[in-house]
C-alpha cells in the first residue's frame, strides 16, 4: 500500500462524500548545503521518493477536518475561527496541515474556501532529518490550491509551506525544505538560490555511475522549534549584523580574515561554516556538471567536518555514520538536515551497501548507540496530484 492508498481509504473512513482528490509531495534529502538557506544562500536538495498524501473531500458546512494515520484524533476548526486558533497555537501536528491552510488564504485573497474533510498518510520517516513537514505542507497545499481555486504556482506553495511552519508551527527554519519537495525532478536535485527562490534541475546521474544514497537515520531525535537551530540563526545574525549586510550570503570566503579579527571565536566559526558551506555548493554543482557524481564526496565529506567542528550541529551517532560509511569505501558521507540528531547520508558504490550496512549496525552497536534505520533513497518527483 503506499501512501496514496493509506489517504484514500483513511478518507473513507471520515466520510461518504465523494473523493475530491489526492495530491502527494515527498520528503527531501539535502545533498549539500545546510544552514545557508535562511543565510539567502546556496542548497542542493533532491526530493525522495517516500511520499505524503492528502485525501480531500468537500463538505457542505465551512470546518476544515483533519485525520492522519500518525496520529488518533482529528482536529476540526471552522474557516471563520481559523485565525485565532492559528494564534492560540497547541496544534501539534495538526498544525501543519491546518498552518498551511490559513496561510494559503492569506497569500491568495481571491481563493474560494469551503470546508474539507483532510486525511494524511505518509511514507516519510518522521524526525529522521527527511522533512516528513515539508511533505505534509506540500500535500496540503496543493490539495488546497486546487479544491480552493487559489491559483498559485509552485514557488508560491513553497512560500505558504514556510509561512506555515515558522508562524504556525513556531519552527524557525528557512525555505529549502518546501521548495525541494515542491519542485523535485526525477533523477536530478535542485540547485536553489535561497535569495532569489530560482532553481535548476541538475541531473545526479547516480545509477549510471553505479551509486547510490545510504541514509543512515540514527533515531536521535531531534526538533526544529527547540533551542539549537533557533541559536544557530542568531548567530549567522549577529555575523552579518557585523559586516552590515542583509544575510552572510554577502559574506565570501576573502572575507574570513576580517570576520576572525571582528568576531569572538564561536560567532566567527558559525560564519565560517555558512560561508564555506555555500562555497562547497557552488563547486559541487560545478563537479557534477563537469565530472559527474564520482568527483563530489570530498566536499561532501568537508561539509561534515564543518558542521561537526565549527556549526557544532552533529552528534557522536552522526559522526560514527559518516566515519564507518567512509571506512566502508563511500565517496563521500555527511550528516543531512537540520543537525541535532536524525540522519547521514553516504555517495556509496550500490554493490558496497550490504558490507557498509552491517560496518555501521555493528559500529554502532558497539558503541551502544541504537540500531540505526539503513536504507537508500532516490532523486524523486516533486509535489503533484495522483487522483
Ligand atoms: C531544516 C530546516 F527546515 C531547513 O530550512 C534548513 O535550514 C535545514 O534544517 C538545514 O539546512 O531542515
Amino acid at each position: 500500500m503506499t501512501a496514496v492508498d493509506d489517504a484514500r481509504t483513511l478518507l473513507a473512513r471520515m466520510t461518504d462524500a465523494p473523493l475530491a482528490g489526492v495530491w502527494s509531495a515527498p520528503g527531501r534529502a539535502n545533498l549539500i548545503g545546510e544552514h545557508t538557506d535562511y543565510n539567502e544562500g546556496f542548497v542542493f536538495p533532491f526530493a525522495i521518493a517516500q511520499r505524503t498524501a492528502a485525501a480531500l473531500a468537500v463538505r457542505s458546512d465551512d470546518v476544515i477536518r483533519v485525520r492522519s494515520t500518525f496520529a488518533d484524533d482529528a482536529v476540526e476548526v471552522s474557516l471563520a475561527d481559523l485565525d485565532a486558533r492559528i494564534a492560540a497555537g497547541n496544534l501539534d501536528w495538526a498544525g501543519y496541515p491546518l498552518g498551511v491552510a490559513w496561510a494559503l488564504l492569506h497569500a491568495a485573497p481571491d481563493a474560494e474556501p469551503r470546508g474539507v474533510d483532510i486525511a494524511l498518510a505518509s511514507e516519510v520517516p518522521v524526525g529522521a532529518g527527511l522533512s516528513s513537514s515539508a511533505a505534509i505542507e506540500g500535500a496540503v497545499a496543493s490539495a488546497l490550491n486546487d479544491v480552493w481555486t487559489a491559483g498559485l504556482d509552485k514557488v508560491a506553495l513553497a512560500r505558504v509551506g514556510r509561512i506555515a511552519e515558522n508562524d504556525a508551527v513556531g519552527a524557525p527554519t528557512g525555505i529549502m525544505d518546501q521548495m525541494a519537495s515542491m519542485l523535485g525532478v526525477a533523477d536530478a536535485a535542485t540547485f536553489l538560490d535561497c535569495r532569489t527562490l530560482e532553481t535548476r534541475p541538475v541531473a545526479l546521474g547516480f545509477a549510471e555511475a553505479g551509486l547510490s544514497i545510504l541514509v543512515i537515520d540514527t533515531l536521535v531525535e531531534h526538533a526544529h522549534s527547540t533551542g539549537g537551530y533557533r541559536e544557530r540563526r542568531a548567530a549567522c545574525e549577529r555575523g552579518a549584523a557585523a559586516f552590515g549586510v542583509p544575510a552572510l550570503r554577502d559574506v565570501t570566503v576573502d572575507d574570513l580574515p576580517r570576520a576572525a579579527e571582528m568576531l569572538d571565536d564561536v560567532t566567527f566559526r558559525r560564519v565560517r561554516h555558512i560561508v564555506t558551506e555555500n562555497q562547497r555548493v557552488l563547486d559541487t554543482v560545478a563537479a557534477l556538471d563537469a565530472d559527474g557524481p564520482s568527483a563530489i564526496g570530498e566536499l561532501l565529506v568537508a561539509s561534515h567536518a564543518s558542521m561537526r567542528d565549527d556549526f557544532e550541529i552533529s552528534v557522536p551517532e552522526l559522526d560514527l555514520a559518516v566515519e564507518t560509511t567512509l571506512g566502508a569505501g563511500a565517496l563521500g558521507a555527511r550528516m543531512t538536515g537540520g543537525g541535532f540528531g536524525g540522519a547521514a547520508i553516504a555517495l556509496i558504490a550500490t554493490g558496497l551497501i550490504p558490507a557498509a550496512t552491517e560496518a555501521v549496525r555493528a559500529a554502532f552497536a558497539a558503541s551502544g548507540f541504537r540500531t540505526p534505520n539503513i536504507f537508500t533513497v532516490t532523486p524523486s518527483e516533486g509535489a503533484r496530484r495522483d487522483v
